[in-house]
């Protein structure tokens, strides 16, 4: 498994992240990067493949061409006006208010947001783009010919959309891979999402295509963020119409219970006959984690790992959440060395 990683996602990191109604230190830290990292070089996963730029047209086929100006500019626009602390989205358009983008940049700011929790600061494009890098460098390399790769992408992605960031994503990391495969020559290619949370970015963008097939696995969005997609009956429109698949599952779900709703999407992939896959590994399944609520233990990761070596795609891993910051390193390269030993 070629291993894709760089310090670049050090430079985001704001100050603090809205939970619960105060702000609290960002439970998406660096330090998750860092557990990663050592757990990756415990388990001997360290052929490594240096990161190459991501390409402005791939990243403008996934997102919007004003959406990624903002993001680049944001920061500067609001410096410009003499704020030192980090932007915070706080007037976001709801049903009926999104006829107009603002000029003002906290008007944009609510615009190109879906969630108040994730703030933009100093690096935060520079580290996106990196993590966006990093993705595309891990699908290039399986595109090669490796049989899969593992991109340690932070911030995470698969909550931005073309043109809103949130839930601590801004561009959509799994997506740059499954469009960078399509790209590169792959007719079918899935995304299978494993985090705790609904990818609601990542479906969203594919919704109404045929030739990216997305299933996720989540916490039922009637109780979890992101709370207004992920349900069973969304599964795709247009020519889109039966390449989306959803599998809400209750607070509290146990590994047995996960495992055949995995089974299910692996199964409903291999009837697409995708001829890649990118998962997004999420470990925030975890039973410790602090923000959400299956049971998973670490070694279920091991076993589920083992599930998606054995469907024989060539996989990109495209890290997304986990919040255990002492066990994610353990849980995600569980998922990868179960992975690398069944295939
Ligand atoms: O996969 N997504 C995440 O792990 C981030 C979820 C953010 C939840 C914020 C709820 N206030
Ligand atoms: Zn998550």
């Amino acid at each position: 498994m070629k291993i894709v990683r760089s310090d670049e996602h050090r430079k985001h990191f704001p100050n603090g992240e809205l939970h619960d109604g105060k702000l609290v230190r960002p439970f998406e830290c660096p330090e998750r990067v860092d557990y990663i990292n050592a757990a990756l070089d415990a388990a001997g996963l360290t052929d490594q493949v240096a990161p190459t730029p991501v390409e402005d047209a791939l990243l403008a086929q996934v997102h919007d061409a004003g959406y990624l100006e903002f993001l680049r500019t944001a920061w500067d626009e609001w410096t410009a006006l003499g704020h030192t602390a980090d932007m915070i989205p706080s007037c976001l358009p709801t049903r009926r208010m999104n006829t107009h983008i603002p000029e003002h940049i906290d008007g944009k700011l609510g615009y190109y947001a879906f969630a108040a929790e994730s703030s933009i600061t100093n690096g935060t494009w520079e580290a996106a783009h990196a993590g966006a890098s990093l993705a595309r460098t891990a699908q290039q390399s399986v595109s090669n010919g490796a049989s899969s790769a593992f991109a340690l992408c932070r911030p995470p992605g698969h909550h931005a959309s073309t043109d809103f960031f949130g839930g601590y994503c801004y561009l959509n990391n799994a997506a740059i891979a499954a469009q960078g495969f399509r790209n590169d020559g792959a007719e079918r290619v899935a995304v299978l999402d494993v985090d705790f949370h609904h990818g609601n970015g990542t479906q969203d963008i594919f919704y109404g295509r045929n030739d990216v097939f997305f299933a996720s696995l989540h916490g039922d969005p009637a109780h979890e963020f992101p709370y207004f997609l992920g349900y069973a009956d969304e599964v795709g429109s247009g020519d889109g119409e039966g390449f989306t698949a959803n599998y809400p599952l209750l607070p509290g779900t146990t590994f047995d219970v996960w495992l055949s709703a995995l089974d299910q999407a692996l199964e409903r992939i291999a009837d697409f006959g995708a001829d890649a896959l990118v998962v997004s590994l999420g470990v925030d399944t975890f039973e410790a984690d602090p923000i959400s609520s299956f049971k998973l233990s670490s070694d279920d990761f091991t076993t589920y790992g083992a599930r998606l070596g054995a469907a024989g795609l060539p996989t990109v891993y495209v890290m997304e959440g986990g919040y255990a910051v002492e066990e994610i390193g353990t849980n995600a390269v569980n998922v990868l060395t179960g992975h690398v030993d069944a295939s």
